[in-house]
């Protein structure tokens, strides 16, 4: 028999989607030592061989397009974390300003700022039910393949539980400068609104951040703010909105400090 002949795999699908991260599982396990060990030292005891094989067990020999919330239960259990009351923060379609925030505001906490969210964040992966590997040619993408894809399903599931979680008066930076600023189909108008507890979350604050220079297209009095407010109100949580909050806007500045509307600032 050739060797060609021993040697041949059956193919991975292929979908319109990016493939696995490279690498994925050695930056996996990486990001979960760097954040358990010197990140947060307090969680030294998570067991990052365990969690990283949680993870790939989710979605290894699977179909990546019939992925569950159920499968990722497991890396749920074993990456339990605290987050204070008061100190959770929110974001859409405003990732990396809501992240420099969170950089210099270090008692609060972005998704990306708890171990799972730290350790998948920017990743790609999904498996294959013929191959006990990852794919890394292609993923299903999200519109053009399925919505129940291994990462979608992935942050659907702990975005809920980081809302369900969330306790006291919690924040959310929204981007002002697109049409939508409250998106009803982003995963925090979707999952998140939906999933914050109203017997122990008070209050969600709002902060609308217009980008430097931009036109200013959309602020707390817009209809899309107003139907988050709308939302909130039949969930019994209060509501509160500030345009361009002081100390956001003053990072915005120190990234492009030429405008005249950072002079105030200078
Ligand atoms: O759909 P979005 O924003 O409203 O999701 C943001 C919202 C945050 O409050 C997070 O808690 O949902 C959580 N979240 C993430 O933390 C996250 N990290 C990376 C949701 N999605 C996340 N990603 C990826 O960005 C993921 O691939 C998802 O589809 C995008 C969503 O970004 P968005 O539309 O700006």
């Amino acid at each position: 028999v050739p060797v060609g002949i021993l040697m041949w795999r059956h193919p991975l699908k292929e979908w319109k989607g990016k493939g696995t991260t490279a690498h994925f599982y050695e930056i996996l396990l990486g990001r979960c030592y760097t954040y358990t060990q010197i990140v947060r030292p307090e969680l030294g005891h998570k067991d990052c061989q365990k969690i990283g094989k949680a993870f790939t067990t989710a979605f290894l020999s699977k179909d990546p397009c019939s992925c569950t919330e159920q499968d990722y239960q497991p890396l749920l259990e074993l990456t339990a974390q605290t987050v204070p009351c008061n100190k959770t923060l929110f974001w859409s379609k405003s990732s990396e300003l809501a992240h420099d925030y969170t950089r210099v505001q270090g008692d609060l906490f972005t998704l990306e700022d708890t171990l799972l969210g730290y350790m998948a964040d920017g990743l790609k992966w999904c498996g294959d039910p013929r191959s006990s590997e990852m794919n890394y040619q292609s993923c299903p993408d999200r519109r053009e393949d399925c919505s129940n894809n291994s990462f979608s399903v992935f942050w659907n599931a702990v975005s809920k539980r980081f809302a369900e979680d969330a306790c006291g008066v919690v924040h959310v930076v929204l981007n002002g400068s697109i049409s939508n600023t409250f998106d009803e189909r982003s995963t925090f108008g979707r999952v998140e609104v939906f999933n914050l507890r109203p017997e122990k979350v008070h209050q969600l604050q709002a902060w609308v951040m217009h980008d430097i220079g931009s036109v200013h297209s959309d602020s707390c009095s817009s209809s899309s703010v107003n139907n988050l407010k709308r939302i909130l109100k039949e969930r019994s949580i209060a509501f509160s909105c500030q345009n361009n909050y002081g100390p956001i806007r003053l990072l915005q500045c120190v990234k492009s400090p030429e405008p005249s509307s950072c002079r105030f600032y200078v």
